[in-house]
């Protein structure tokens, strides 16, 4: 089946690469990305497929209904992908409104509208609404306790983890209440190409390449389960067609890893990768630095489910997944050295002035 896709926040880290991943796998599908381009977005992301006869860019707000409806009806849009979303947690900390507006009004916004379209189309089986979330809504781990599973109950500690979770309950209760066909999946920590320079895996290759120091926070003993990008997009290919609506998927990596170990392994690649570093060895830059706010201890997925039903796995391991990322970094200053702008600056002395 061919189909009519809207994809929110799709010029950002993850909508961009499912947007590559899409219409390579689906060149006949026809693909129309809403984004707000905010300090997340980035259009020329994108150039790779602004050129094609069946891809359209809007740029529009998900919280504005008027813009929405008009994409729905005009384009025929059978299928949502959902990213757009406020995404960085320190950012949640340091100011949670916009969070509570993008992630929970926004999303609510764009389930009221899809729920009235899909209903002038005799409630078609074949539409999807696909809402990507994360799994720091299940809250924060012990080291000995069980992965996240799909039952697990939610217990979100930021502002960011809890209007994910706001807008999880939401598209829940779409499906319960008018049967809209939605389906939620909650990932863990994505690395890769087209990753804003604010998150840790990005941040620390940037700050290795201008010398700058890698701020660790804490202790170093958080741990994160890491996905490389392709392979979360792979698998919400495989959710938006075979996934069962109603249903939650967890996707995760089977790679738990502390902090303080990542960032010495991306230290030693950058050292092993990179000519012309300013400071070399660049393991001398690690600087501990107060800890975030509400620091959640450990994240890890029991990936089970979207195994056993869906037939999906992660194929990427760590080592080769940080050596693409670092390679990506190295090769593509031209991305990143624009977007250390002044708000960028702004946003990093306050973040890190308080830590
Ligand atoms: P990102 O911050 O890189 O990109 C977000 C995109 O959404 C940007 O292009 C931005 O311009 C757009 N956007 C923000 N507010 C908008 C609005 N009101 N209207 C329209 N567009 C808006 O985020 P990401 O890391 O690509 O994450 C995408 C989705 O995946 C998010 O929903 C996030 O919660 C979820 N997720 C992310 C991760 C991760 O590790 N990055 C893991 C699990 C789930
Ligand atoms: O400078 C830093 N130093 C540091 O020690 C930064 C930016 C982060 N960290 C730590 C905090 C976390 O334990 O590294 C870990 C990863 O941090 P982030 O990259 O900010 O990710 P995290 O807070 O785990 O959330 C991410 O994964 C789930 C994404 O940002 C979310 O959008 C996603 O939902």
């Amino acid at each position: 089946m061919s189909r009519r896709l809207l994809v929110t926040g799709g010029a950002g880290f993850i909508g961009t690469n499912f947007v590559h991943h899409w219409c390579q796998v689906y060149p006949d599908d026809r693909v129309v990305v809403l984004d707000a381009l905010t300090y997340a977005g980035n259009r020329l992301n994108l150039a790779l497929v602004e050129g094609r006869a069946n891809f359209r860019f809007v740029h529009g707000d998900i919280c504005d209904r008027p813009i929405i409806d008009e994409l729905l009806s005009t384009e025929n849009i059978d299928t949502i992908a959902h990213f757009a979303a406020e995404s960085h947690v320190d950012r949640s900390i340091l100011g949670p409104a916009a969070f509570v507006q993008t992630n929970v009004v926004g999303t609510f916004t764009l389930l009221e509208a899809f729920r009235q379209h899909w209903e002038t189309k005799a409630k078609s089986s074949n539409y999807r609404f696909l809402h990507v979330s994360t799994d720091e809504v299940y809250g924060s781990l012990s080291p000995d306790d069980p992965a996240f599973s799909e039952t697990t109950p939610y217990a979100p500690n930021s502002p960011y983890s809890a209007s994910k979770a706001g807008s999880d309950h939401l598209v829940r209760a779409y499906y319960h209440t008018y049967k809209l066909p939605t389906i939620i999946t909650n990932c863990s920590n994505n690395y890769g190409s087209y990753q804003f320079p604010e998150k840790l895996i990005p941040l620390m290759c940037i700050n290795t390449l201008i010398g700058q120091s890698l701020p660790v926070y804490g202790d170093g003993q958080n741990v994160r389960d890491w996905l490389y990008v392709g392979d979360h997009c792979r698998a919400l290919d495989v959710v938006i067609n075979y996934g069962k609506p109603g249903e939650t998927y967890n996707i995760g990596g089977n790679n738990e890893v502390k902090n303080i170990h990542l960032v010495e392994l991306l230290c030693q690649m950058m050292d092993e990768l990179a000519t012309n570093l300013p400071v070399r060895p660049t393991k001398q830059l690690i600087t501990f630095v107060k800890d975030r706010q509400g620091h959640d201890q450990r994240y890890a997925i029991n990936a089970n489910k979207i195994k056993t039903e869906l037939g999906w796995m992660p194929s990427v391991t760590i080592t080769e997944g940080l050596r693409l990322t670092v390679e990506w970094y190295l090769n593509h200053r031209d991305w990143w050295e624009p977007l250390l702008s002044e708000e960028y600056q702004a946003y990093y002395r306050k973040n890190y002035s308080v830590k």
